[in-house]
């Protein structure tokens, strides 16, 4: 075995190295993001039993689920949005293995979002962030830890008003820093999708939608535990179903860390 492995196994065998686990739970209370009625709406999540150790499988339990691509903590490809529709290799099933891994980068903006849930993170707040942490490398796994997901009341996890959802996100200048100067594998939030909740009004609308799917980039929406992380030094996995033509998928996302 490589040495590498053999120490990965070997400190995560000693507690060395912990394995935290980034997903929510995934059920028919699992919140999901909804639209203006004027588009198309993602079911919530159902599920029927098929047996249960009974006439239909007296040996056995199983179950029929049904739910959307993007239902709970989950994966965006590229192919999710329209300005990376004609990239290569842009769907679940056709994306490298090897760009489901990459070292994590937590910026933690929980205190200002406190303030502020209509909170964008700026170009200004990565480099400030940088100056202290050292530069985002090529790869990366950025997380922005805003503490959303401490919001178990789905009203006050969507926390929407007449003007729509009020949740923090990325500004489309630190968006396009992120994906242009610094080739990262693509955002993770806590919130329920990449975007912040006003994005849609944005000038693009969606922009971190628009800008990170049309670089290529990925996105993990509704993760957890990210207070649980350093700032730098885990390692985050995140692989989606190997769904055909997908444009993402539930994911259960892992990150190692000392
Ligand atoms: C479709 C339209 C807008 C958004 C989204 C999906 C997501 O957040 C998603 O799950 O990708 S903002
Ligand atoms: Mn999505």
């Amino acid at each position: 075995m490589s040495a590498t492995l053999a120490a990965l196994v070997a400190d995560l065998a000693a507690g060395r190295l912990r394995v935290v686990d980034l997903t929510q739970p995934l059920g028919p209370a699992t919140p999901v993001i909804e639209l203006p009625p004027i588009f198309g709406a993602s079911p919530p999540y159902s599920e029927e039993v098929i047996s249960r150790y009974d006439a239909q499988g007296p040996g056995w339990y199983w179950k029929t689920i049904h739910l959307g691509e993007h239902t709970g903590t989950h994966f965006d490809a590229p192919v999710h949005w329209v300005t990376g529709k004609d990239l290569p290799n842009n769907t679940t099933d056709t994306i490298p293995v090897e760009r489901f891994i990459g070292p994590a980068c937590v910026i933690d903006v929980t205190a200002e979002c406190v303030l502020d849930p209509d909170y964008l993170l700026e170009p200004e707040h990565i480099l400030a962030w940088e100056a202290t942490h050292g530069r985002i490398p090529a790869g990366a796994w950025v997380l922005l830890q805003t503490g959303w997901s401490k919001r178990s009341d789905p009203a006050e996890f969507f926390n929407a008003d007449e003007n729509g959802p009020h949740t923090p996100g990325f500004s489309k200048a630190a968006s396009e820093l992120l994906a242009y100067e610094r080739d990262i594998l693509g955002v993770g939030v806590e919130t329920v999708g990449t975007d912040a909740g006003q994005a849609g009004g944005f000038d693009p609308p969606f922009p971190n939608h628009t800008i990170m799917h049309g670089a290529g980039k990925f996105g993990l929406a509704s993760l957890t535990n990210l207070d649980q992380l350093p700032p730098t030094g885990a390692i985050v996995i995140a692989a989606p179903l190997k769904i055909v033509d997908g444009s993402g998928s539930p994911v259960r996302v892992l990150a190692i860390t000392e």
